[in-house]
């Protein structure tokens, strides 16, 4: 299989993290991606090429303009004012505010546009999200131009990044980006699987009132797991998106067997849809020894399910999102991909 992987993911690599009340280092860190791509080159995966370098309109097919120019400017306009941390948003348009309008200040942008405060915004950040779109549209080309399947080693991650909110460690959806492509050069349904440990709120928003991308997750249930306000089962769609949107939250302490039974239901939904592609939101955060997160999945159960996607028989674009064990983070993305292939 195809990856297509850019050295300018090392541009993100932001101090500081807000967790547990206090200011700590990323779980979201750029070793992640260098432990992907070693693990790439050590079982012989297949080729690995650079991005090309795509114009900003694949990305406002999915993005509101003023979002994309607001992450674009975020960190000079936080400069210019002095401050001596990283981006964090502090006030929000909460219950009974004003959520339309968008504050002249860059802490009124912030809050404006910010899903969650964990993730800062530093310098760089635009830069690397920038490239991780590149890779995933480099590799949804690959595909267009006939590749059957493509690994997108994208970071930053992308999906809890909605048409105008960023958070949850992500700021372009690229999971969405490179879905609509797909729509754009002609196919008629794209099915958009996302199995992070989280629930990928920005995907399900931006495809929720439609019937051409079917949102299917599998998640730690928002009861429990960020990002707590989206994620439930009775979330099914709306208007012409009814029935279209699928969702598998699931309890601390999930095992393979009731996991992988859910796959299995998400992927009978997805083989009725019968989509001329399929993009896989692919975290390993499910991992049993991920710091952040409660399912039990082992490193060999990450090979058993890259199989169970290969039975769809779909034209199958991976993209990287979650995973914070960083060190199996490597083994279990890839173990998915390789029991995809049938190794
Ligand atoms: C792409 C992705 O995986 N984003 C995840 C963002 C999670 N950010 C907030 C994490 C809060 C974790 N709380 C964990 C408590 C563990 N005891
Ligand atoms: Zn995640």
């Amino acid at each position: 299989m195809l990856t297509v992987f850019s050295e300018q993911h090392a541009l993100r690599d932001a101090k500081t993290e807000l967790y547990g009340g206090e200011l700590v280092p990323p779980f979201e860190c750029p070793v992640r991606a260098e432990h992907i791509i070693e693990r790439v080159r050590k079982v012989q995966l297949g080729e690995i090429v650079a991005p090309q370098h795509f114009a900003i309109d694949a990305v406002t097919r999915v993005h509101d303009d003023a979002f994309i120019r607001f992450l674009e400017t975020a960190w000079d306009e936080w400069q210019a004012e002095g401050f001596k941390g990283e981006a964090i948003p502090t006030c929000w348009p909460a219950r009974g505010m004003q959520q339309e309008r968008i504050p002249r200040h860059i802490e009124g942008k912030l809050g404006h546009y910010a899903m969650a405060a964990e993730t800062s915004i530093s310098n760089g950040t635009w830069e690397a999200a920038r490239a991780s779109v590149d890779v995933a549209l480099t590799a949804q080309a690959a595909m267009q131009n006939g590749a059957r399947e493509a690994f997108a080693l994208c970071r930053p991650p992308g999906h809890h990044a909605a048409g105008d909110m960023y958070g949850g460690y992500c700021f372009i959806n690229n999971a969405a980006v490179a879905s609509q492509a797909f729509l754009d050069q002609g196919a008629a349904r794209v099915a958009l699987l996302d199995v992070d440990f989280h629930h990928g709120n920005g995907s399900q928003a931006i495809f929720y009132d439609r019937d051409d991308v079917m949102f299917v997750s599998l998640h730690g249930d928002p009861n429990d797991a960020f990002p707590h306000f989206l994620g439930y089962a009775d979330e099914t769609g709306e208007g012409a998106g009814k029935g279209y949107n699928h969702n598998y939250p699931m309890g601390p302490g999930t095992s393979f067997q009731t996991w992988g039974a859910a796959l299995e239901d998400a992927c009978r939904k997805i083989a009725d849809y019968a989509p001329d592609a399929l993009v896989i939101s692919l975290g390993v955060d499910t991992f049993e020894n991920d710091p952040i997160s409660f399912f039990k999945l082992s490193s060999d159960d990450f090979k058993r399910y890259g199989a169970t996607i290969a039975g769809l028989n779909l034209p199958s674009l991976f993209i990287m999102e979650g995973g914070y064990a960083v060190d199996e983070i490597g083994i279990n993305a890839v173990n998915v991909l390789e029991g995809y292939e049938g190794r």
